[in-house]
């Protein structure tokens, strides 16, 4: 649709700053993301400043800090951890420049936060599982906590296991770093060998479940073992379709979307327009048969068929067209 109204005159000589200040970088999901936070920017005519503290925390903070510092006029805090995004969020605040923080715990309540229902999507992949095993087995789970996103679908899996006493988490494994993938892998195999009665494994990460996915397939295990997931791809599509796969669902918003999302509430503040605190983008429960069915192999498919994956009226920018 045409635009409603015109852009605000500080968007028209494409010298809005809006630094996006991140925690990680590398894998898919986080390359998505930044591409749909990337176009969102071009749309809306501003200046996205990227840094990323690739895993380091402190050097986090210090991006945040220098974004401070330089007086952007958005910034947007993309993962992180509370204790060491804080004070600098704070610092923020103080500056009276806007903030949107996607996946962390900000700390002040001046700050949008901008979350994908994580509950939900641990319920769905839980769902799936229950029904697959029909509410009994050994299950291996993927977790690393202090990620708040991992937290959040944490609580989900610690009430599913109390709800059903039939599932029995026989081992937990996890690392978070540039190679998460390929390192639960290892951590996997380790597990799958130790505890041979293992027929389901959760692993809410789309990294997680990549390197689940490589460890029971290198272990011949692909008939008894499958896996339940949290995030797509491409590339995740690919893992998931082919053949004799153990992946068989995932839960997952557009990564694309929601960092577009997070680019219009950062723009909209800047507008001094009307943003909620909170903004909760909810999941699809994506399976295995769904994708084979529909020989989905792309997001761009996948949005297709599932439309509600992108959310054009959260954090709507009047002036743009959408
Ligand atoms: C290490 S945290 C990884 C998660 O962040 C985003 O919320 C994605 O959904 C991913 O699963």
């Amino acid at each position: 649709a045409a635009p409603s109204v015109s852009p605000p005159a500080t968007f028209a000589g494409g010298n809005v700053r809006i630094a996006l200040v991140r925690q990680l970088s590398s894998g898919d999901y986080f390359e998505q993301w930044l591409s749909g936070a990337q176009a969102e920017a071009k749309v809306l005519n501003v200046r996205l400043e990227v840094s990323s503290g690739d895993g380091n925390n402190d050097k986090q903070a210090l991006n945040l800090e220098q974004a401070v510092t330089a007086k952007s006029d958005a910034i947007i805090v993309d993962h992180g951890f509370a204790q060491t995004v804080q004070p600098a969020v704070k610092k923020a605040v103080t500056a009276k420049i806007p903030l949107v923080a996607f996946d962390v715990d900000p700390g002040s309540p001046e700050a949008v936060t901008l979350t994908q229902d994580d509950h939900q999507i641990a319920e769905q992949a839980l769902g799936a599982l229950k029904t697959d095993t029909g509410g009994s087995g050994e299950v291996l789970y993927v977790y690393v906590a202090g990620f708040a996103p991992l937290d959040r679908r944490n609580e989900t899996w610690e009430q599913f296991k109390k709800d059903n006493p039939g599932i029995k988490q026989v081992a937990q494994i996890g690392v978070v770093n540039s190679s998460t993938a390929s390192a639960v892998a290892d951590q996997a195999k380790a597990a799958l060998q130790a505890n041979p009665g293992i027929k389901a494994i959760f692993a809410p990460y789309d990294e997680f479940a990549k390197g689940a996915a490589l460890a029971v397939k290198e272990l011949g295990l692909a008939d008894k073992v499958k896996i339940y997931g949290a995030d797509i791809s491409t590339a995740d599509i690919g893992v998931m379709t082919e053949p004799g796969s153990p992946w068989v669902a995932t839960s997952a918003t557009d990564p694309a979307n929601v960092g577009r999302i997070a680019v219009r509430a950062a723009a909209l503040l800047v507008a001094g327009e009307n943003v909620d605190r909170a903004l909760t983008i909810p999941p699809s429960l994506i399976t295995q048969k769904g994708l084979r069915d529909a020989g989905i192999t792309s997001v761009e498919q996948l949005t297709r068929a599932f439309p509600t994956l992108t959310t054009p009226d959260v954090a709507r920018v009047p002036w743009a067209a959408s």
